[in-house]
């Protein structure tokens, strides 16, 4: 096992630790999992090697003015070739788990056939992983989908819904026994709403109407993927991944008061509704008239199927008001703490919905708390990155967690967002989410302090398990 005081500036780092939980926390106790999280596409690179295909993404990233500074993922953090290293590096840090995604384009050609080089790619991964004694969380879509499936309409076409049951069917024959719990999608509100509602991310259309077949594609492909992992691969737990937003009325006023949940509705229950309830919010269809999915009889059943656990990705809140007809519109709060997205640290809001879900969803499984992190500017400096904010982040949220299981929520473990600097989507390299900072021109790996400190602490606790 690899000791904290194997780090190289572990002990400066936590001379004065200002990250490690009090000893009431409930994150003391050795079965509550602390992660770390990555995503094929983030990190990867290599995206004309060994077969893969083109994904949306790469089409995307090398459309002018779509990704800030015109960055694309074709190298990224290289991690295909260095994903030894890095499984080194995660060791190094104590990480007890570690959630990944695969490249749907690296593992299938066109017609549907196995690419076994692809395969193997992520089987050597997992299986270093077990080795290590991590545990392995893998999601089988992080946004990534193959062009040539966007080219016969992707997420609009609900034969794409199919098309991922038998990718993920591939990959649970393949894969069966290394991975310890299964992810569907990851944030199908971002791939439905960015992807297809406003067109920030890709592939970049822009219409309601869309984003509502889209989501409903993707649930479907969810619920068909869960049946099929639940069949290959029964030893396995089984999950989605929903980030969630926290949505505060500007005043007391019925009208802001109702813009807020609003927010919500079009947030977390447009996803969690029909995945826990088996049907879709009205409310959303008030905030979006005319937008109602084509459903088809059978599909609410096949969306709702038993979950295992659901994965929960929170950054921040958003205040808002009414806009004078059935929506809201964000006030953006002054004077608050922000982080180098703009985007409020808000450590409560995650208590907040974390309590709330509890008391709507009767039927709510386990939780994870499958990413959270934030960007900063971060620099090294004589070898080090003192990143004071995220520590401070990171210790807030775990006490909201905290908080939340003290309230009586069922939450097993939590995972840092990211692992690695990495490829930020439209706002490519700048945004820097690592525990561990990415020198992009050298692929220089420098653990951040916030790394340190975590590492410190799961060391801590396994000192006092007798590990
Ligand atoms: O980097 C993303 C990740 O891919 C999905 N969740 C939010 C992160 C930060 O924006």
């Amino acid at each position: 096992m690899n000791q904290d005081t194997a780090l190289p500036h572990s002990a400066a780092a936590v001379a004065d630790d200002p990250f490690t939980p009090p000893a009431s926390s409930a994150l003391w106790r050795s079965d509550f999992l602390l992660g770390a999280a990555t995503a094929s596409y983030q990190i990867e690179g290599a995206i004309h090697e060994d077969g893969r295909l083109p994904s949306i993404w790469d089409t995307f990233s090398a459309t002018p003015g779509k990704v800030l500074a015109g960055d694309t993922g074709a190298v990224a953090c290289d991690h295909y070739h260095r994903w030894e290293a890095d499984l080194d590096l995660l060791e190094s840090l104590n990480f007890e788990a570690y959630r990944f995604s695969i490249a749907w384009p690296r593992v299938m050609d066109e017609a549907g056939r196995p690419n076994a080089k692809g395969i193997a790619f992520y089987k050597r991964l997992l299986e270093r992983l077990k080795q290590k004694g991590v545990r392995t969380f893998a999601t089988l879509y992080h946004w990534d989908l193959p062009q040539h499936l966007e080219d016969r309409g992707g997420w609009l076409n609900r034969d794409t819904a199919y098309r991922f049951a038998d990718y993920a069917d591939l990959m649970s024959r393949e894969l069966s026994g290394l991975v310890d719990a299964w992810m569907t999608l990851n944030e199908p509100w971002c791939s439905a709403y960015l992807g297809y509602g406003n067109g920030h991310h890709a592939p970049g259309l822009a219409n309601g109407r869309y984003a509502t077949q889209a989501m409903h594609h993707l649930l479907l492909g969810h619920g068909l993927a869960t049946n099929v992992l639940r069949a290959n691969d029964p030893a396995s737990t089984k999950g989605i991944v929903a980030n969630v937003g926290r949505g505060t009325a500007d005043s007391s006023s019925p009208e802001d008061v109702r813009a807020a949940r609003r927010f919500e509705v079009q947030h977390n229950a447009w996803i969690l509704d029909p995945l826990l309830k088996g049907a879709y919010p009205e409310e959303l269809f008030e905030l979006w008239p005319g937008t109602e999915p084509l459903v088809l009889e059978g599909d609410m059943k096949t969306i709702s199927a038993p979950l295992d656990f659901l994965g929960i990705n929170y950054y921040f809140r958003t205040n808002v008001k009414s806009d004078g007809a059935h929506g809201f519109v964000e006030v953006p709060l002054k004077d608050v703490e922000r982080t180098q997205m703009g985007w409020e640290v808000h450590p409560d809001g995650l208590r907040d919905l974390l309590i709330g879900f509890g008391r709507n969803y009767e039927n709510l499984p386990p939780i994870y708390i499958t990413e959270n992190g934030m960007a900063s500017d971060d620099r090294v400096s004589d070898g080090e990155v003192n990143d004071t904010q995220r520590i401070s982040f990171l210790k807030r949220h775990l006490a909201a967690v905290d908080a939340a299981i003290k309230a009586g929520v069922d939450v097993r473990g939590y995972f840092v967002w990211s692992l690695l600097d990495n490829f930020e989507w439209a706002f490519g390299y700048e945004r820097r989410f690592g525990v561990v900072h990415v020198d992009y021109d050298t692929q220089v790996r420098t653990p951040k302090r916030s790394a340190e400190l975590i590492a410190h602490f799961i060391a801590q606790r396994r000192a006092l398990d007798g590990a």
